[in-house]
């Protein structure tokens, strides 16, 4: 059985009803686990008030700002679950961030400080947040980040991205060599292309979809449910022996080759 209870998750990249880690959210605290929830601040507030709306029927009893290129916000993101849950079971990373002319175009033109942008927030991100929660990991844990196809394969515009995810896979390898001794996984789950804040900014992702959708084993996209159901299973017991993959929730999408 899929049980979560007694387990602290503390999950990372909501910013409205669309976003995958949502999805995550939601069946995590299905699963029975304890929420706590990070965002992205602005100056004015806007993403604190509405994504505190949303998360309220899950009971998050953690809610902190948390922007992975600031690290004395990291620091008191991970301080304050110290302090209040004494232990840390669960880590979802679920963002990723590149500049918008980085994601159209020839990936030549790719800028120096667009790619260590990308890298930085989209990769880095996953060592800072990992080295951060290993030692409030003191029963075991079970770490997982989000990533994509175009991080193992060229999918146009997705450009710098795509070498940033690259990035984000080998990250989740060396985290788990590393953090499996203590009983830590860190897995991947590479997501088929669903409509959300990120990718509706990208043009033609509906055209994306509808490829995916004809070419698909199972002729459709998958959705932030679903994902979230292969992350609740990761993170819990029944997948004990797993830890440094990729896993693949894309309806079947990425073993076509014709
Ligand atoms: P989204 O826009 O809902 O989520 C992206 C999140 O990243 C936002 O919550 C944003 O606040 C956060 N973020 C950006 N910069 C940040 C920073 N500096 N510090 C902290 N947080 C920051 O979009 P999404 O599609 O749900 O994306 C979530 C993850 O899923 C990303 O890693 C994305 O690459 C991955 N993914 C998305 C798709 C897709 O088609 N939507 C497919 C595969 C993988
Ligand atoms: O990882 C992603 C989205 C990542 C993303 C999207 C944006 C748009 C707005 C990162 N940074 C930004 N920056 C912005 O300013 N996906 C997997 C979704 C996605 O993005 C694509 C895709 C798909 C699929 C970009 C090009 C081609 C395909």
């Amino acid at each position: 059985m899929l049980d979560l209870t007694g387990k602290n998750a503390l999950v990372t990249g909501i910013a409205n009803n669309r976003s995958i880690a949502w999805g995550i959210a939601q069946q995590l605290h299905k699963a029975g686990a304890n929420l706590g929830i990070t965002y992205l601040p602005d100056e004015k507030g806007r993403m604190e008030k509405k994504v505190a709306e949303l998360v309220e029927p899950l009971n998050p009893s953690l809610f902190v700002p948390c922007n992975v290129q600031d690290d004395a916000q990291i620091k008191s993101t991970f301080e304050t679950v110290g302090e209040k849950w004494g232990k840390l079971d669960i880590l979802i990373h679920c963002l990723a961030f590149a500049g918008k002319d980085e994601l159209t175009g020839d990936f030549s033109k790719t800028s120096r400080a667009g790619f260590t942008q990308a890298l930085e927030i989209s990769a880095y991100s996953l060592v800072q947040l990992g080295a951060a929660a290993k030692p409030l990991m003191t029963e075991g844990g079970s770490i997982v980040t989000l990533t994509y196809l175009g991080g193992v394969r060229v999918i146009p515009n997705y450009n710098v991205m795509g070498i940033a995810k690259a990035a984000l896979e080998m990250n989740v390898r060396y985290l788990a060599a590393e953090l499996g001794p203590q009983n830590v996984r860190v897995n991947a789950i590479s997501a088929g292309p669903i409509r959300t804040l990120a990718s509706s900014a990208v043009g033609g992702i509906l055209d994306m979809i509808h490829h995916v959708e004809e070419i698909a084993p199972l002729r459709r996209t998958v959705t932030q449910l679903e994902v979230g159901n292969t992350a609740a299973f990761l993170c819990s017991d029944l997948a004990s022996g797993i830890t440094g993959q990729v896993l693949y929730v894309d309806a079947g999408y990425a073993i076509m080759g014709m």
